[in-house]
């Protein structure tokens, strides 16, 4: 370089790109399984060499602060080195690039002492941090070193070709932290999650009967797995909570608010219930609707403790995210299986679906009930309005007896023969009594219905069925437990959830 950057300019080139190296290495460490963090094995580097005195007294002094405030010294240590290694490059940039891959190579050994990751990725991980570092390094200090050229006669090109640089690298710097951050929270939740055991509950769901799923081919199961289960929310980022931290307030129009713990929770007698959930904006014949066995504490049990007072006629879940959904206390009293979840399908709850804990209330929509990453839930008049409600859908939100035909699946062409019309039905809280089935202008034919398994979960049905070639329409119609046969009347999802019967073409071929 004809003529070298100020030192000043110098040591904050070297901690800019000593921030973007680390910035790549962290995103790489969130990214990418088997590759650790390094500031974090740096710290847990320090951790173990700190003699023991040290760390207790630094626990004593910090309490939970202790390792934010670890982390913070390790970036400043960071810092430290980076802006050195800046003055070196200023001198000799060999001398500083050779510096800057040393320091980063006591990164990577401390990343090689973690048991979980992949050596080679680690060194791969490091190689690459240094690479972009110094790189950035060495860009950084020629046009710091230009500018400084520049700024002895006219223009400020040289400055603008700094700043821009400089705010690059700062980018680099920041992105890596954050997305890092973004995605190593969800790697740690899966860890919180698969150590928790679910309790035995008090009040198990029964055996499920045979005949109760009818497994054919293209049927929607009985239990829809999580990862298929249909997710609807509000949070661009699922909360990653850990459950140490996390804490559920009973307030409101009560006599006694309280909060519980997570381990809190955990110890309270929870029940199993088999509940159909769905959203309001699933279409006639969608798919946001979804059936799983949840376990978790009964709702009337935290409302008998907090004491209702007079005029708490509403619930409102409120969620760590923002999120709010309202509904009648009655109901929380009166549908004992309405409960604080804790568990789907024998897991602790998914992300996705509200870790650590969430509401689930049989016959109500979601978005007036079914409250995720619950963090209070409030007894309240009926003024107060949920997220959705100033937001053109109703106050209210019962879930509409409803069907929906499965098979023919999608593509909806099959060859002629005995092929079975299928699909499932669900009405909570009421169950379903009854399925029909009209093929093109015959008559209703009556479906047989898989085994009862619980008025809150959907029913399988099929009809056999002779396909005969040509174009057909295929209309089915549930009724409900209380005699009731879903209405015919097509309405849109706003404000209260589509009604009328589902209907599907399916061509039938030779
Ligand atoms: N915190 C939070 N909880 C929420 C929502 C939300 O946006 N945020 N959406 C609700 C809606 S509209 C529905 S239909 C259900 C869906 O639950 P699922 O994603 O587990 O299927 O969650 C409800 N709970
Ligand atoms: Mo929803």
């Amino acid at each position: 370089m004809a003529r070298r950057a100020p030192a000043g300019r110098a040591a904050l080139c070297g901690l800019l790109a000593a921030a973007a190296g680390i910035g790549v290495v962290e995103l790489a460490a969130g990214a990418v399984d088997g590759v650790p963090s390094l500031v974090i094995s740096v710290g847990d580097a320090v951790i173990d060499s700190v003699p023991g005195w040290l760390e207790r007294a630094a626990i004593a002094a910090l309490g939970t602060n202790d390792k934010p405030v670890l982390l913070a010294s390790i970036g400043l240590v960071a810092a430290l080195l980076g802006a050195g290694t800046g003055l070196l490059a200023r001198r000799s940039f060999v001398a500083g690039a050779v510096a800057f891959v040393l320091i980063t190579a006591l990164g990577v050994a401390a990343g090689l002492a973690a048991p979980d990751d992949s050596a080679v990725l680690t060194v791969l991980a490091g190689a690459l941090g240094a690479a972009v570092g110094v790189a950035i390094l060495y860009h950084l200090l020629a046009a710091a070193a230009a500018e400084t050229r520049a700024s002895d006669g006219p223009g400020t090109t040289g400055r603008r070709n700094f700043l821009l640089l400089a705010g690059g690298a700062a980018a680099v710097a920041v992105i890596g932290g954050v997305g890092s951050r973004l995605l190593m929270g969800r790697e740690r939740l899966t860890e919180l999650r698969a150590a928790i055991r679910l309790p035995v509950p008090v009040r198990p769901a029964g055996p499920v009967p045979a005949g109760a799923d009818l497994e054919i081919s293209g049927l929607t199961p009985l239990f829809v797995p999580n990862e298929e289960f249909y997710r609807i929310d509000t949070a661009l980022r699922v909360p990653t909570i850990d459950p140490d931290e996390w804490r559920l307030e009973i307030r409101g129009m009560v006599d006694n608010p309280f909060t519980l713990t997570y381990a809190e929770l955990m110890a309270m007698p929870q029940i199993e219930a088999d509940i159909t959930l769905s959203c309001v904006s699933n279409e006639v014949g969608g798919d946001l609707v979804g059936n799983a066995r949840w376990q978790g504490v009964p709702l009337f049990r935290l409302l008998e403790r907090a004491g209702l007072q007079e005029g708490a006629t509403q619930l409102v879940g409120r969620s760590v995210d923002g999120f709010t959904a309202g509904f009648p206390t009655v109901t929380a009293l009166d549908v004992t299986e309405a409960m604080v979840a804790v568990g789907m399908n024998g897991e602790p709850l998914p992300a996705e679906h509200g870790f650590p804990a969430r509401l689930v209330v049989p016959g109500l929509y979601g978005y007036v009930s079914a409250t995720k990453w619950l963090s209070a839930i409030e007894l309240t008049d009926w003024d107060v309005d949920g997220y959705w409600i100033p937001r053109g859908w109703a106050k209210e939100g019962p879930i509409k007896t409803s069907t929906r035909i499965d098979v023919p699946g999608p593509g909806r062409t099959i060859t002629a023969g005995e092929r079975p019309i299928a699909g499932v039905a669900w009405a909570p809280t009421r169950g379903i009594e009854g399925v029909e089935v009209r093929i093109d202008d015959g008559p209703w034919q009556s479906a047989t219905l898989a085994e009862r398994l619980d008025v809150d979960c959907w029913r399988q049905w099929y009809l056999p069925w002779d396909a005969t070639p040509g174009a057909h329409v295929i209309t089915a119609r549930a009724t409900d437990g209380l005699g009731e046969v879903q209405t015919d009347e097509r309405t849109p999802v706003a404000p209260d959830g589509a009604s009328g019967y589902p209907v599907i073409e399916v061509v039938v071929e030779d």
